[in-house]
């Protein structure tokens, strides 16, 4: 019957992009000297939806922006483990 007429709510939210930015830390294992930290820094900056990341050789971890619509925690863990550490 009033089928269709759904849509016109849908203009309201249609303009706003929300962009959620998660920040996580990350307890990085198997790390052995500075360049690991730098490795896993390049490896993860590329990947899509990181907005940043920081790696801290000294203190075995990360810190990690990305965009939750975009990627997840476990998928970042995945890329680390993928270079041979581990991340909790
Ligand atoms: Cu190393």
């Amino acid at each position: 019957m009033a089928s269709g007429s759904k849509f016109s709510d849908c203009n309201s939210q249609g303009s706003i992009i929300m962009e959620k930015v998660e920040k996580i830390e990350l307890k990085i294992g198997g790390m052995h000297c500075g360049a690991c930290a730098a490795g896993i820094q390049m490896l993860v900056s590329q990947m899509d939806g990181v907005a940043s990341i920081f790696v801290d050789y000294e203190g075995r971890k990360g810190t990690v922006e990305f965009d939750s619509q975009k990627t997840n925690k476990e998928a970042i863990i995945k890329e680390i483990a993928s270079l041979g550490y581990t991340a909790t």
